[in-house]
């Protein structure tokens, strides 16, 4: 099988971390690198995290490069609200320690230019966009060599996470996500936005959680301790019981086209005021603006659960024989 070389740019973060988990699990990608970016947690913070999540993978052996410490412009804030004082939901995990720790001297933004020109791969980007704007900016050729860009940001009617309008990937850079679209846009390519209209469908919930530990203990314990929070959190914010997991859809979308439907349109996204961070989808074509995206709105939860489920746990479809009882549960 030849497999999909990725970079995944992230800001790990507990729903980055299951996005990673499912990325190592699945043997038609090829992670070539994980590159950091402040968003979720400070970019020092997510490095850790990242690292504790290939620890728990044994995929150690998977780079993973620091990049943008602060947005472009604005001043950087967290979502450790959300995330957990460790950005990990309060899981404090053991820290790694000596060369497993170490920080590489070459930044992200290198390893991608590099990586990318050499290879033609993807990006799936799970966190702000600073990375990828530097990278427009700073290396275009690199950025016009990129295969393809799936990004978890952004939403078309469905409402915001962090405003009113403004989901937070794209409100906490807005300056870099504005660059990335445009800049897709002059180089006639589309960026798959896996915004919320469809990841608000991936509910992980309790009676799924406790399907996972049951299947298997070690990877079900692991995802419990670091969602735990996530889960409070929602109740307290949502009124959910169970947790919006936003980024493993990025992942599971790129490798399988047909989990999740849309439109091709021109986006643009705000960069101040109050609706700062908004994605201005011109779905009726009033600038005629070339389609520099690919909006995603249609989801199919239970076939992505199949998908999640079965290569995080390393089980086959007959195996999962509570599982569309338990998303149709989750889903009513
Ligand atoms: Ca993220």
């Amino acid at each position: 099988m030849e497999k999909r070389q990725v970079i995944i740019d992230c800001d790990p973060g507990i729903d980055d971390s299951l996005a990673l988990m499912l990325a190592l699990s699945m043997e038609e990608l090829q992670v070539l690198g994980i590159t950091i970016v402040c968003g979720n947690c400070p970019a020092d913070m997510g490095f850790a995290n990242a690292k504790k999540v290939l620890r728990q993978m044994g995929r150690l052996d998977v780079p993973v490069y620091k990049g943008a410490e602060k947005p472009l412009k604005r001043a950087f804030v967290n979502a450790l609200d959300t995330h957990g004082a460790d950005g990990l939901g309060e899981s404090f995990l053991p820290e790694l320690s000596g060369e497993e720790a170490a920080v590489p001297e070459k930044t992200a933004l290198d390893f991608m230019a590099e990586t990318i020109e050499a290879t033609g791969c993807s990006v799936i980007a799970l966190g702000p966009m600073t990375n990828l704007a530097e990278l427009a900016l700073k290396k275009p050729e690199a950025f016009r060599a990129l295969d393809e860009i799936v990004s978890m940001g952004g939403s078309f009617k469905s409402h915001g996470n962090c405003s009113p309008v403004a989901e937070y990937n794209y409100w906490a850079d807005p300056d870099a996500a504005a660059i990335v679209y445009e800049s897709a846009c002059d180089m006639g390519k589309r960026i798959a936005m896996v915004g919320l209209d469809v990841t608000r469908r991936i509910v992980l919930t309790p009676n799924l959680l406790e399907y996972m530990k049951r299947l298997d203990p070690e990877t079900g314990g692991f995802i419990q301790a670091i969602t735990k929070f996530y889960f409070d959190f929602h109740w307290q914010q949502e009124h959910l019981i169970g947790c919006v997991i936003n980024d493993p859809l990025a992942v599971a979308y790129f490798a399988d086209r047909s989990l999740c439907s849309g439109f091709a349109a021109y986006t643009a996204v705000e960069t101040g005021g109050i609706s700062m961070g908004q994605t201005v989808v011109d779905s009726m074509d009033f600038y005629h603006r070339e389609a520099n995206s690919l909006v995603l709105t249609e989801t199919d939860a239970l076939r992505f659960f199949r998908l999640f489920f079965g290569r995080i746990l390393g089980r086959k479809e007959e195996e999962l024989d509570l599982l569309e009882k338990l998303v149709e549960e989750g889903e009513a």
